[in-house]
């Protein structure tokens, strides 16, 4: 069988989401980068593939996946019929699990992406006080989830929503966010340091922090 294409930049947070639950389940993948940062993603074959132009896109025998944590949760269900702990079977586990995904894919991490993206495309170089203040206190919703917990799912288990918190998370820890205030966060942080995959998930965040504090004049 012909292994798992992921088409990848490793600055890319939704890249290293889809990466670390491959490296997880430890399956066979070849790396295609798309440099975001020279537009490849505009190039004719990729916008063929993938006409919303974006990485992640793995390609699976001919079947073709967009979407960081529908990648996440399709290798799952293909690979683990009979479940895996990164998302188990039973209805309640995975609607936590599920709410975690939803919360970093629609509030953590697009309130990083509102700190960073003018500064890397937006000729900026200072953040707004406002979106500095949203996405510290979305850190504060993360510590308050955290309460008592080891993983943000609330199982004893990590699962795929701590790879992509995890991998959120990691952006501002490059950036060099003071986390000092959120120590549930900053506890889970270096359990997840542990998991497959996270070494090279952090070289991916430090790719993305260069290319920012090369470009701002202000901190997180
Ligand atoms: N929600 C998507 C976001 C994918 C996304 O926006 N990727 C960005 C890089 S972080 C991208 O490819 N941007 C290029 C473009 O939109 O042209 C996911 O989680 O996969």
């Amino acid at each position: 069988m012909s292994p798992l294409v992921l088409y990848y930049f490793a600055p890319s947070a939704p890249c290293r989401i889809a990466l670390s639950t491959i490296r997880c389940l430890d399956l066979d993948v070849e790396l295609r980068i798309v440099d975001l940062f020279k537009k490849e993603q505009l190039q004719e074959e990729f916008v063929k593939l993938n006409p919303q132009h974006t990485v992640p896109t793995l390609v699976d025998d001919g079947f073709v996946l967009i979407e960081s944590r529908a990648i996440a949760i399709y290798l799952i269900e293909k690979n683990f019929q009979s479940g895996h702990s990164l998302y188990p079977k039973d209805a309640k586990e995975r609607a936590l699990i599920n709410q975690k995904l939803q919360f970093d894919c629609g509030t953590l991490y697009p309130r990083i992406r509102a700190v960073c993206l003018p500064i890397l495309f937006g000729g900026q170089t200072k953040i707004s006080d406002d979106n500095r203040q949203k996405l510290f206190d979305a850190v504060e919703f993360l510590n308050t989830f955290l309460e008592g917990k080891t993983y943000v799912a609330g199982s004893e288990q990590p699962t795929i929503a701590d790879l992509s918190i995890f991998t959120s998370i990691a952006n501002i820890v490059e950036l060099g966010a003071d986390l000092s205030k959120y120590p549930n966060v900053v506890s889970w942080y270096e359990t997840c340091k542990q998991l497959p995959g996270s070494a090279e998930n952090v070289v991916g965040a430090k790719e993305f922090a260069g290319k920012i504090t090369s470009l701002w004049q202000d901190k997180l």
